[in-house]
Parts: structure tokens; C-alpha cells; sequence
């Protein structure tokens, strides 16, 4: 079987520090809380930034900060910027990101109820212009799949040329208003996806474990971090990212699958742009 690659979702947009004290919000934060995921083995990190008081932002410039306070400490991870940023945010607003020239960012792949009067708004034309700037940067996208109808929504895109093979898909599971975490869903949702996509799954909140498992065996890869999860175990808030990281490395030792390192997930996901690479080749 393939390595696996795990992501770290490390901040999100809306997870606070009342929730858990190690959610990062300023620079240093941020930067410490990449190292200790990488450290403990991931490969990925999934970005959102916030300002110093927790509030989220898309803005082109926290985001060089942070993404440079990153590479400080561990140059070799991948960067993935979210495009998602928080419900309420303009188009604009959440594609700043993408002038930094990132490996990778996420690309929401259709409208989504977040619970109570939360709607996370991603148009179809939206999601066309994300692509097209994405392809225009040589960024390559994940696919933010909530509901087994936006992979379809994104095959439909590459259908008309707008998202390049192989595409890379995550499962975001068990939000509200979006597909459950369970075995059955899973297995549905990797069925649905065109040979040769390779795919992640994220469970959120208390599925993150248990998604997290069944992607390994299933020869997906794994999303754990604090913007799904704050948790370690029930009543045991995580004290880092880094802990969850590492308890998805046990949890592969025991069932036999070997972890990706950020060079080999950079094979295994075909990256080639970005800033990392123009680094590189000067
Ligand atoms: N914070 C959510 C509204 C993404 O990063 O692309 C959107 C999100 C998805 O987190
Ligand atoms: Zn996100």
C-alpha cells in the first residue's frame, strides 16, 4: 500500500483558545504548532491564519507571515492555504492566499449548511474562478468535498477541463448539514472518486479517530488537527497538533501502513509548483 500522508489542519477558522488552549492564533503560534505536527509526522499542513486576538483572516499579508515563520522551522512541509477561510467571507477575500504562490490550497467543492444559520457559500461560478486561478498559478488543488454530490460537482469540472487529473480529494465528514463518518459513508465516498484521484478523509470531532483508521486501511490518507478536533481522547483535550499527529503514526504502526515523508507525498500527489520548488531550482 501506498505511505500515507497526514495533514494538519492546525488552527481552522473557527476553533477558539475556550475551546483549547493550544489552538494557535499569532505568528509564533502557528509556527510552533506546524513544527510540532511535522515533527511528530506530518507531511501537510492544511493553513489558516488568524490575528492576534483569534479572528480570522485571509489576508495575503498574515499569510506570507505565517507561511514564512513556517518554513523557518521545518522547510521541507508541504503548504496547503485554505481558500475556504470562514463562513461570511467574499471571493476575494478568501483567495488572497493564492497570490503567494502556495503548493497547494483547498478548493470547496459546493454549498454547505454549517449548523445552526451558518451556510458555507461556494457557488458553482465560484468554484469555477477558484479552479481557473489555481490552474492559471499551477496550484494544486484539494477538493473540499462535504457531501458525496460535490465529488460529482468536481468530476464534472474536470470534465470540462477546469481541474487536471489526477485530482486529490478530502472527505470532510461528519459536519452538520454534510455527509455522516461512518464505515458505509466512507466506503461511498472513495467508490465515488475517478480512478486514479487520491484522496484524504478528515472526521470531524469525535469521528476523527475513527475516520482517521479506516482511511489507513483503506489506503487513503489521513487529515487530524485542531480545526476537526481538540481532542485526544474523550475528555482529554490535545495539549498540540503534534499529538494527534502522533497518535495516527501509532495507530498506522499497529496496522502496518508506513507514513509519508513531505518529499514523498510530493511524489505521491504529483506537486511541482510553488514557491518550495522555485526555491529549490534557483
Ligand atoms: N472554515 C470553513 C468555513 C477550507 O479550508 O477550504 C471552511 C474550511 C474549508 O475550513
Ligand atoms: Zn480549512
Amino acid at each position: 500500500m501506498e505511505k500515507l500522508i497526514i495533514t494538519a489542519c492546525i488552527c481552522g477558522a473557527e476553533v477558539t483558545k475556550e475551546q483549547n488552549p493550544a489552538v494557535p492564533y499569532t505568528v509564533e503560534e502557528i509556527a510552533r504548532e506546524a513544527k510540532s505536527a511535522y515533527d511528530a509526522g506530518a507531511a501537510l499542513i492544511h493553513l489558516h491564519v488568524r490575528e492576534d486576538d483569534g479572528t480570522p483572516t485571509q489576508s495575503r499579508e498574515r499569510f506570507a507571515l505565517c507561511m514564512e515563520a513556517i518554513r523557518e522551522v521545518c522547510p521541507e512541509v508541504i503548504l496547503q492555504v485554505s481558500t475556504g477561510g470562514a463562513v461570511g467571507m467574499s471571493a476575494e477575500e478568501r483567495l488572497q492566499p493564492l497570490l503567494l504562490n502556495p503548493e497547494m490550497a483547498t478548493l470547496d467543492c459546493g454549498t454547505c449548511n454549517f449548523g445552526g444559520d451558518e451556510i458555507f457559500v461556494n457557488t458553482e461560478n465560484m468554484i469555477r474562478e477558484f479552479a481557473e486561478r489555481m490552474k492559471t498559478r499551477k496550484v494544486k488543488p484539494e477538493m473540499e468535498v462535504f457531501d458525496k454530490g460535490m465529488v460529482d460537482a468536481a468530476v464534472r469540472l474536470n470534465q470540462r477541463g477546469y481541474l487536471e487529473n489526477p485530482m486529490h480529494f478530502n472527505f470532510v465528514m461528519g459536519v452538520n448539514g454534510g455527509i455522516g463518518a461512518t464505515p458505509r459513508d466512507l466506503v461511498f465516498m472513495a467508490g465515488s472518486v475517478p480512478a486514479g484521484s487520491t484522496w484524504t478523509v478528515s472526521g470531524v470531532g469525535r469521528n476523527q479517530f475513527p475516520m482517521a483508521v479506516m482511511g489507513i486501511l483503506m489506503g487513503g490518507h489521513v487529515r487530524v488537527g485542531f480545526e476537526d478536533n481538540v481532542y485526544l481522547a474523550k475528555g482529554v483535550p490535545a495539549a498540540s497538533n503534534g499529538e494527534l499527529v502522533a497518535k495516527v503514526v501509532r495507530l498506522a504502526g499497529e496496522l502496518g501502513r508506513e507514513i509519508a515523508t513531505p518529499a514523498e507525498a510530493r511524489a505521491i500527489l504529483g506537486l511541482t509548483g510553488g514557491v518550495y520548488h522555485d526555491r529549490k531550482r534557483k
